[in-house]
């Protein structure tokens, strides 16, 4: 249970770096390919059915949503990338907005980026994790649906990847997360409260 990520709630879009609310309270984005699960996961940590939107269909709106964790700082879903289908003045509209939000927001402490177990480290996920390298921004993988793999191989597949981001040259951390099966939700709110600057972080980990 966590009664601070249940409070979340939506606060705004943002469709073009002059829409992106002025900078307060902490942000932590979350970010991965179409489909990874990052809506499930909000959900999850939020203990919310429908904060964000799920769908089997990735969407086409390319926004940045604003969630507030009253009192503690900002929880910012970036749009979902490498969808086959969207039209090459989307992807480039996209591909600014969050560059510009990567390497702009002061604000910004780290990135949550979603990585379906079964296919992780894509291109596109290098991109993400190059260009928060270049903003200084820390990142924090969740390789999700782990519960679509037998509890050995899902192991391996961690250890794997750890290997693969050691040998890019990378820091970022990773861990296990399944929504349904809730795994993993523990450690991702202290990553979430470690960034956040809960206070109480050093002692519940
Ligand atoms: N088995 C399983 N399915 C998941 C998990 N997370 C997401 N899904 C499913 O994967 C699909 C895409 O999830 P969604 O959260 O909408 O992905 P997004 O596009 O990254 O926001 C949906 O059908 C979800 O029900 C998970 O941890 N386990
Ligand atoms: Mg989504």
């Amino acid at each position: 249970m966590s009664a601070r990520y249940q409070q979340t709630r939506f606060v705004m879009s943002a469709q073009k770096p002059r829409d992106l609310p002025p900078e307060s309270l902490p942000e932590v984005a979350f970010a991965g390919r179409s489909n990874a699960g990052k809506s499930s996961a909000l959900n999850t940590l939020c203990q919310q059915r429908a904060l964000a939107r799920t769908s089997k269909t990735p969407g086409r709106t390319q926004l940045i949503n604003f969630f507030e964790v009253p009192g503690t700082g900002y929880l910012v879903d970036l749009p979902g990338y490498g969808f086959a289908r969207v039209p090459a003045a989307v992807k480039r509209q996209w591909h600014e907005l969050i560059e510009y939000y990567l390497a702009n927001r002061r604000a910004l402490r780290g990135v949550m980026l979603m990585m379906d177990i079964r296919h992780p480290l894509k291109d596109l996920d290098w991109q993400m994790i190059r260009w928060c390298e270049n903003a200084g921004v820390p990142v924090h993988i969740l390789l999700t649906k782990a519960d679509k793999l037998k509890h050995g191989a899902a192991k391996r597949s961690l250890m794997q990847v750890q290997k693969a981001l050691r040998e890019g040259g990378s820091e970022a951390t990773v861990q296990l997360f399944s929504a349904p099966g809730r795994t993993g939700v523990e450690q991702a709110w202290q990553r979430l409260d470690q960034w956040m600057g809960v206070a109480d972080a050093a002692q519940e980990s």
